[in-house]
């Protein structure tokens, strides 16, 4: 039987080869229970009274669900008395989340989008947690601001999802191969059971929301009509498509099959800068892509390279199978 190992095996080895410290551990554990904690009670669904609207709107103006409330409590209070972080930043809350004076600081930045995907909770399909982890620059006992946040993709220390589907999964890296561990729920722990995942270079499927066709850019409009014409068409081959609406589903997809995930800038999204967050959507979804061997742009630059201008800033992302994210962002510079 193989011998399968827990998180915190894999990141006791990872402390001992160097690539984390000792805080970060701590830190990717509490994330871990804390996402332990959003999967039970996601998974009791109306029987808890979770499903459904919360009634308020967050920063991004968009109507909230009980849940995308409820995990982003359960992050702030699990991540803010451990002294691994200096300050957190959460898609549902406008400015930086400072750590309470009565507990000390840590040395790292946590950035998360609790719940995303939470349209998809009340039809019951798969949500996730996306986090993104940066050193924070500010000095040791100073209140980090929004701008300590404002970092690049490249400079992520670790990035990760919680796949709350069929099976729950962390996805994970701390800079060496990106890892996927299944809760089991017996055991309250989670086991190593993809580790090295990789995306294929080449792929055969693409996740992109179609209705918004008339909305892109010339360049995605050629590529996806190249995919649809097939076989007959100038790529030779027919291509299969998929939609979930769900980025933490899509992409869990694109790494594990391959594939290429496209949220496009489009008109309906240009004045916003496009419709996914760049510091915990895009950035920590390109670091484990990248890791994996796949590609991640934005159509015009690598997603890691964005230097961002605001914590809550939105950017296009065309990620996964490497040959075809070139094909797509070749296109754009034509
Ligand atoms: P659309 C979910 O609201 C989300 O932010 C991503 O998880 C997902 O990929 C995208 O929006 C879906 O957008 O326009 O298809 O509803």
């Amino acid at each position: 039987m193989l011998q399968r190992i827990s998180l915190t095996q894999f990141l006791i080895g990872e402390q001992r080869a160097g690539r984390v410290s000792a805080d970060l551990r701590l830190l990717l554990e509490v994330v871990a229970r804390a996402v332990k904690a959003i999967s039970v009670t996601i998974s009791k669904g109306a029987l808890a009274g979770v499903l459904g609207e919360a009634g308020t709107e967050n920063v991004q103006g968009e109507a909230q669900k009980k849940l995308d409330v409820i995990a982003n409590e359960i992050l702030l209070q699990a991540n803010e008395w451990g002294g691994h972080l200096a300050a957190m930043a959460s898609e549902e809350v406008e400015n930086v989340c400072q750590i309470p004076f009565d507990y000390p600081k840590g040395g790292y930045l946590l950035l998360f989008d609790p719940l995303d995907g939470s349209s998809n909770i009340d039809v019951n399909v798969t949500v996730g947690t996306i986090f993104s982890v940066l050193k924070n620059p500010a000095k040791k006992d100073a209140d980090p601001v929004e701008a300590d946040f404002l970092q690049p993709g490249r400079e992520q220390v670790a990035a990760g999802y919680a796949a709350y589907g069929p099976s729950t999964q962390l996805v994970l890296t701390v800079g060496k191969g990106t890892h996927a561990f299944t809760l089991d729920r017996e055991m309250g722990f989670f086991v190593l059971t993809h580790p090295y995942m990789t995306v294929p270079d080449e792929t055969r499927e693409y996740a992109i929301n179609a209705s918004n066709e008339r909305y892109w850019e010339a360049p995605v409009q050629r590529y996806i009509s190249e995919l649809r014409q097939g076989k007959e068409g100038p790529r030779g081959a027919d291509f299969n498509m998929r939609w979930i609406a769900s980025m933490v589903a899509d992409v869990h997809r694109v790494l594990t099959r391959g594939g290429i995930f496209m949220y496009p800038l489009d008109e309906k999204t240009r004045a916003k800068g496009g419709k996914l967050r760049l510091m915990y959507e895009a950035n920590p979804m390109a670091m484990l892509i990248e890791q994996a061997g796949g590609a991640a742009t934005t159509g015009r630059q690598r997603i890691l390279d964005v230097q961002p201008q605001k914590l809550h800033q939105r950017v296009p992302v065309i990620l996964g199978s490497r040959a075809e994210v070139e094909r797509v962002t070749s296109y754009h510079n034509v």
